[in-house]
């Protein structure tokens, strides 16, 4: 693959000034060397065209426990899609490579597109699906009213990652499980990576989340304020968030941000990239909060359990044959 072949390029030119310090090398075999990078570089650029390596025609990179990539990856399957999806350890992405997941790879031709960030992502799909024969993709048109609503439910989604890490990363192990340590489809040396580095990731994670009993307080406050809205609403309506009887991407959104708390049996579509963690493993403080939610907008629950019942029609583990996540 072209992104295989341009790490090892990377790795060579990292290198070669050690190479040349180590066997003392003149200005003349280190000018060569550096024409030889260009043009291996030149000649990676053309493998595109004359040698294409093979990959899927739709890739989705995800990590093993992430709501976002649930959304979409729930909009994917409902559209009936086939992908592939790439699992990578959790954290690594974003602190070492500056990409978020769901990120979706596009091969058309010779031509490879990269989408990150679910709203864009879910975009293109409506884009390349809306108007394929035999494809139902009604679900994901982009309204207005959608779209204002999928931004609040995008915030929810931040605020549970605030309030996800605030009890997890003082726990190594679950946040470790949480970022695929123990599932065979993220590299093996990903989740090495993951062990070693996991002091560092943490502090990373308490940095850019700002991640303290203030903003965990604030993050509650907000989460409660969105169920809220949404008992609200399943009151007046209690088909679909935005009324009607049909539902949209909108409902599949809410329930795959909730799903991250509520844990339903069918989370991740019953897939053995996605990792679920069951609520009697957590932390008990984090616990509690998940009870009061359940307790305090049945509808809003409910809504959830339903959607995954009765929508998220994927096989589960033991169904497919697959080992349980
Ligand atoms: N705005 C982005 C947010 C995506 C996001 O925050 N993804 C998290 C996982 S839930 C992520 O990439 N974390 C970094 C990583 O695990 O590498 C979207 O809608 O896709």
């Amino acid at each position: 693959m072209t992104g295989h072949r341009l790490l090892v390029h990377a790795a060579f030119l990292y290198l070669l000034p050690l190479v040349v310090a180590t066997f003392g090398l003149s200005v003349a075999t280190a000018l060569a060397l550096v024409a030889l990078a260009l043009l291996w570089r030149w000649l990676i650029s053309l493998s595109v065209f004359l040698a294409p390596a093979r990959v899927p025609e739709l890739e989705l990179q995800t990590i093993t426990a992430s709501h976002f990539v649930e959304k979409v990856r729930w909009c994917m399957d409902r559209l009936g899609l086939e992908y592939t999806e790439r699992p990578a350890g959790g954290a690594l992405g974003a602190f070492f490579v500056g990409r978020t997941v769901p990120c979706l790879k596009v091969h058309t031709g010779a031509v490879r597109s990269s989408i990150g960030n679910s709203p864009e992502i879910l975009r293109y799909l409506w884009g390349r699906y809306g108007t394929e024969p035999g494809i139902d993709a009604a679900f994901l048109e982009p309204t207005p009213e959608r779209v204002q609503l999928e931004q609040r439910l995008d915030r929810y989604g931040v605020d549970l990652q605030v309030w996800v890490y605030f009890h997890l990363q003082a726990d190594r192990d679950l946040t470790l499980r949480a970022w695929g340590v123990d599932s065979p489809q993220v590299p093996a040396w990903q989740r090495r990576a993951l062990r070693l580095a996991f002091p560092v990731l943490r502090r990373l994670i308490r940095h850019a989340f700002r991640i303290s009993p203030r903003s965990h307080a604030r993050a509650v406050e907000k989460i409660a304020a969105l169920l809220a809205d949404v008992e609200g609403r399943l009151q007046r309506s209690p088909q679909a968030l935005l009324g009607g009887e049909a539902i949209d991407y909108t409902d599949l959104a809410y329930a795959a941000f909730t799903g991250l708390w509520l844990q339903p049996e069918r989370y991740g579509g019953g897939k053995a990239t996605a990792t679920r963690l069951p609520r009697e493993e957590l932390p008990p403080a984090m616990r509690a909060e998940i009870e009061a939610w359940i307790a305090n907008y049945p509808r809003a629950v409910a809504h959830v359990e339903r959607l995954y019942r009765e929508q998220r029609l994927a096989p589960l583990p033991a169904e497919s044959g697959e080992d349980a996540p």
